[in-house]
């Protein structure tokens, strides 16, 4: 399932979910090379998840066979290949896409009737190519891991839309940047309709020069429509359509829904609609003991539902961009969303990777581009845990965060930092967040280290910003208990957990707390076996099958 709702009602297009031929390959061979397919996988899925690559990591070719009943331009969306996909149909060399949690599309023209086949060449190794996906303290599954689509298309489709909700009092505006590709030549005009709540409205689409991407600006005003929060999450559906001025057919439709709201961070605290938030929630991977990063919907509904029962309000995607399905949910259920871009804990010298200044650039484009138009996302976060503390480091850090208010101008942005004392980047973003650990990786006290925290934020360039604790907790091994609490028994967990709650949800100035983690993740064997009981980070709340632990209970005693 790509979307929670209808994306298109005019344009014509079919999941490719479904059984595809499945092959290892050898590191050195193309994809010309290969013979035979000797296995079949589910896409989406993990190839971790098939019994003879639970531990693969190396390159595989995935094959599939498609109708094309007429002569047709070909959009191929890919929600999510992990990590690098090669694309080819028909032997022949389409696109290469890097990065395992951004989706990708691609128009390949004037495909022919008939049936074509679509080869995707998938890598998930740790190369020299790779800045991004390194060992680490989660997995780096192999395969497409979420939804892959084809479109139809005419001469003319909509690529983009970007709206922004405006409060104007009575009644709100929407503000609509609508970005329209030309596939040939023609002398066709075109104009835009649109519709959502009680409005409708029709504008120009003016063609200039040789240019094949159109921008259309409109703003919708007057609109009586309900605001979206968290209590009343609200979404109406926007429907675009591009229309034939000479024949008044409609060429092509894209359908997003919206949720009215505005994100401020003023006063030190954050608000929606004017009104004060303080987050509580978690951070939670897309990892799960026998799906791995291939997330179907009834399960990404389970971990929400969890997190609902348990009184979160809020859940940051670390350390990546999430699969739009998951966004969806959180849209019709309310819940607030940190949305991350793809980085944890590297060095500087891991940032000083040849690629991974560019390898970010396209990461922070595709999440934005991509999910601006959920309610559900109030901020952006970048780069977790990377070297924020050298002067280097923040010559990046301003540089995507430039990037990211270039494209959004309607969200704060954050990093999650623990330098302490030796942060320096945090005059950079509108609200600052901290991962410490007090109580597990140190012994200090949480009230106390919180109100130190503010001090640093304070000196160090975040004075009146929000302050949100990003990460705190510790490991509880499922079923591991003893009256002793020693560290890693269930006890200890809960213990170390409700100490920081206590200590967060007394402080005016926190506006936020997100408990390190909501589940278990498989983490990287390489560099990371030892410090890791059974190759996992074990600080969720629910282990990798979603059981709750003892701490589970004592979180829903604070929070409902
Ligand atoms: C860090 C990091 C997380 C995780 C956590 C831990 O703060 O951001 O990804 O590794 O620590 O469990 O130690």
């Amino acid at each position: 399932m790509i979307r929670l709702f209808q994306h298109h009602y005019v344009r014509k297009y079919q999941e490719l979910d479904g059984i595809w031929d499945f092959q290892p390959m050898d590191e050195n061979s193309k994809v010309e090379d290969v013979e035979g397919y000797d296995y079949q996988l589910p896409v989406p899925g993990c190839w971790e998840s098939h019994p003879s690559f639970a531990n693969y990591r190396g390159k595989a070719v995935y094959r599939k066979q498609i109708m094309i009943k007429n002569e047709t331009h070909l959009h191929l969306v890919c929600k999510g290949i992990s990590h690098t996909a090669e694309i080819y149909l028909d032997g022949s060399y389409v696109t290469t896409h890097y990065n395992a949690y951004t989706p990708f599309s691609h128009v390949i023209k004037n495909v022919k009737a008939g049936e074509h086949e679509l080869v995707i060449m998938v890598d998930n190794r740790f190369t020299d190519q790779s800045s991004l996906h390194i060992p680490n303290d989660y997995y780096t599954y192999g395969g497409i891991i979420r939804p892959v689509a084809i479109e139809w298309i005419d001469n003319v489709m909509v690529n983009q839309v970007k709206s922004v909700p405006v409060n104007e009092g009575e009644s709100w505006k929407l503000e609509l940047e609508v970005d329209i590709e030309l596939l040939e030549n023609s002398s066709d005009s075109y104009y835009l309709k649109g519709k959502i709540a009680n409005q409708s409205f029709a504008t120009d689409i003016k063609q200039n020069g040789k240019s094949k991407h159109l921008k259309v600006t409109h703003s919708i005003e007057d609109l009586d429509v309900s605001a979206w929060s968290p209590d009343n999450p609200h979404l109406y559906e926007l429907e675009l359509q591009i229309v034939n001025k000479t024949n008044e057919i409609v060429i092509d439709d894209y359908i997003e829904r919206i949720g009215f709201r505005e994100i401020t961070t003023e006063n030190g605290k954050i608000q929606v609609n004017g009104e004060n938030v303080v987050l509580q929630g978690f951070n939670r991977h897309e990892d799960h003991a026998i799906v791995g990063a291939s997330f179907p919907f009834s399960l990404m509904v389970k971990d929400l539902e969890l997190m609902k029962d348990i009184g979160a309000n809020a859940v940051r995607t670390s350390h990546y961009p999430n699969d739009e399905l998951f966004l969806d949910i959180c849209d019709e259920m309310g819940l607030l969303v940190w949305e991350e871009n793809h980085a944890r804990g590297l060095s500087l010298e891991r940032m000083q990777h040849p690629l991974f200044r560019k390898q970010c650039e396209q990461v922070n484009r595709e999440m934005v581009e991509n999910h601006y138009n959920h309610p559900s996302i109030i901020m952006w976060g970048i780069l977790n845990e990377c070297a924020s503390n050298t002067e280097q480091g923040r010559e990046m850090y301003q540089e995507q965060l430039e990037q990211i208010r270039t494209l959004d101008q309607s969200r704060p942005l954050t990093f999650a930092s623990h330098h302490r004392a030796a942060e320096l980047c945090f005059d950079l973003v509108d609200i600052v967040s901290f991962n410490l650990y007090p109580q597990w990786y140190t012994d200090e006290d949480p009230s106390e280290l919180a109100d130190q925290a503010r001090k640093w934020a304070d000196e160090l360039g975040g004075k009146g910003k929000p302050m949100i604790m990003s990460e705190f907790g510790a490991d509880g091994l499922y079923g591991y208990r003893s009256p002793t609490a020693v560290k890693g028994t269930e006890e200890r967990q809960a213990m170390v957990i409700e100490a920081n709650l206590d200590a967060y949800m007394k402080k005016d100035y926190i506006s936020g707390m997100f408990i390190w983690q909501f589940a278990d993740c498989r983490v990287t064997e390489e560099e990371w076996f030892m410090t890791r009981a059974g190759t996992q980070n074990n600080k969720g709340i629910v282990n990798s099958y979603r059981q709750p632990k003892q701490t589970y209970q004592s979180i829903k005693n604070k929070w409902t």
